[in-house]
C-alpha cells in the first residue's frame, strides 16, 4: 500500500554538515529513498523556538512524500537520518542540530481514536512534561503549531486531520495572527 507521510523538519543548532539550514536541506535529500519518495518540500521558515525563551530560533521546514513501508520502518528511517546529523538525544526541549517528526499518516488515526484523544486532550502542562512511548499519528500537537502548519501550507494545505476533518489551511488560518507572522520564510536559495 502507497501512503502519503507528512513530516516535520527542524534545526536549531548547527551540525557537522553546517548550518540548520544546510542541515534540514541535507536531512530531505537523504529522506529521499527507492521507498520513501519526496513529492514536495516547503520554503525554509525562520521561527522563534516554542515554549518561548526555549533557545535560539528553529529553522523549519515540511516533506510530503509518499511510501510503500510501515510508519515504524519511516520513524527508524527518519532517526538514523537524526543520528547521521549529528542528534544527541538528551534534553527534551535542548537545542537539536536535526529533528525530523513524523506528522500525518494518509488518513490514519494511531494507535486507536481513544489513545489519540487522550494525547490530544492534555493540557500543556502535561503535554510539556509527558512524551508517549508509542508513536501516535496524526501528531497530538499539530493544530497548535504555527511552525509545523505554516510550512505544511506550501505541500499539504487541503490535508485533512483524519480526526477533527479541518484541513491544514483551515488549521493555519484559526491559529492567532501573530503566531503565524512569527514564522517567517527566507528567501529561496538551496544554501546558505
Ligand atoms: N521543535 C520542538 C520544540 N520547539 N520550536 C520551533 N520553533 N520549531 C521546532 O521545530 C520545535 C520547537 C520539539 O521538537
Ligand atoms: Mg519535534
Ligand atoms: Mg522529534
Amino acid at each position: 500500500m502507497v501512503t502519503k507521510a507528512l513530516f516535520a523538519v527542524g534545526s536549531n543548532a548547527p551540525s557537522h554538515i553546517g548550518s540548520p539550514n544546510v542541515t534540514v536541506l541535507s536531512a530531505i535529500s537523504a529522506a529521499n529513498t527507492e521507498s520513501l519518495t519526496i513529492l514536495a518540500k516547503s520554503r525554509l521558515f525562520e521561527t522563534p523556538a516554542f515554549p518561548a525563551g526555549a533557545g535560539p530560533d528553529f529553522i523549519n521546514a515540511a516533506v510530503v512524500a509518499e511510501t510503500t513501508l510501515s510508519p515504524e520502518a519511516v520513524l527508524a528511517h527518519l532517526h538514523k537520518i537524526e543520528a547521521d546529523h549529528g542528534r544527541v538525544r538528551d534534553r527534551r526541549w535542548g537545542p537539536r542540530t536535526l529533528d525530523l517528526d513524523l506528522i500525518g499518516w494518509g488518513e490514519a488515526v494511531r494507535p486507536d481514536r481513544p489513545t489519540w484523544r487522550r494525547w490530544a486532550r492534555l493540557s500543556p502542562v502535561s503535554a510539556a512534561r509527558e512524551t508517549p512511548a508509542e508513536l501516535i499519528l496524526p501528531h497530538p500537537r499539530l493544530a497548535e503549531r504555527a511552525f509545523v502548519l505554516v510550512p505544511l501550507l506550501d505541500v499539504a494545505p487541503d490535508w485533512c486531520h483524519p480526526v477533527t476533518g479541518r484541513s491544514v489551511a483551515q488549521m493555519a488560518a484559526a491559529l492567532p495572527e501573530a503566531e503565524r507572522a512569527a514564522v517567517k520564510p527566507l528567501p529561496f536559495k538551496e544554501s546558505s
